[in-house]
């Protein structure tokens, strides 16, 4: 697909709020590339697709989750959750992103995981820091961008875990695993 006609393909599939998203995150993603020597265009690539499912139909979602046999331990966890694989399904069926890496980079952006690649960290943390974000400890997340990538990541996973520990929800299991990997 032309990149201008998968611009237009995915500003069709979310609000314009969302698109602006993807696009900060595809900017800090290709930074973070040019910085820690990964692909740029592999890191465009998968910061494009990495919210493609988050506005798709809830059943549809769990349908085409069940259809490609991935753990129903996630549907014990919050919806939130799913966009993340059922956009690695979309990236891979309907787009033929055939990359393993790219894919992994989708379907692992919203939890993490243990023994990320360079490029799944870059996605994981460019979500987390893209110019739009203003959550409270942002900057502390920004400032680590710029020094090594394991350590910005583990900044972000502890974070990301702490908040959620913090609202008491559950956390799902690859982001206990990575939060484990990247303090130990
Ligand atoms: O899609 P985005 O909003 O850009 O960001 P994202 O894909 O990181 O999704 C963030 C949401 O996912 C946020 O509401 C927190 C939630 N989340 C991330 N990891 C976990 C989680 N929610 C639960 N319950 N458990 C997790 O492990
Ligand atoms: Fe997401
Ligand atoms: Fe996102």
């Amino acid at each position: 697909m032309e990149p201008s006609n998968l611009i237009q393909e995915l500003q069709q599939r979310m609000p314009l709020q969302r698109f602006q998203h993807v696009l900060r995150v595809t900017e800090t993603a290709k930074s973070l590339a040019r910085m820690h020597g990964e692909s740029i265009d592999a890191a465009e690539t998968a910061a494009l697709f990495h919210d493609i499912a988050k506005f798709m139909d809830a059943e549809d979602m769990r349908e085409l989750l069940l259809a490609q046999g991935v753990d129903p331990l996630l549907f014990e966890f919050h919806k939130e959750l799913w966009h993340a694989p059922a956009g690695a399904i979309i990236a891979f069926k309907e787009f033929k992103v055939h990359d393993e890496d790219i894919l992994n980079a989708i379907r692992f952006h919203t939890t993490g995981r243990a023994a990320m690649s360079k490029l799944e960290m870059i996605i994981y943390i460019a979500d987390m820091i893209e110019p739009g974000r203003n959550y409270p400890g942002v900057e502390e997340l920004r400032l680590s961008a710029e020094g090594p990538l394991h350590q910005a990541m583990r900044t972000c996973i502890i974070h990301s875990v702490t908040h959620l520990i913090g609202k008491q929800v559950p956390v799902y299991p690859d982001s206990i695993e990575c939060y484990n990997y990247f303090v130990k």
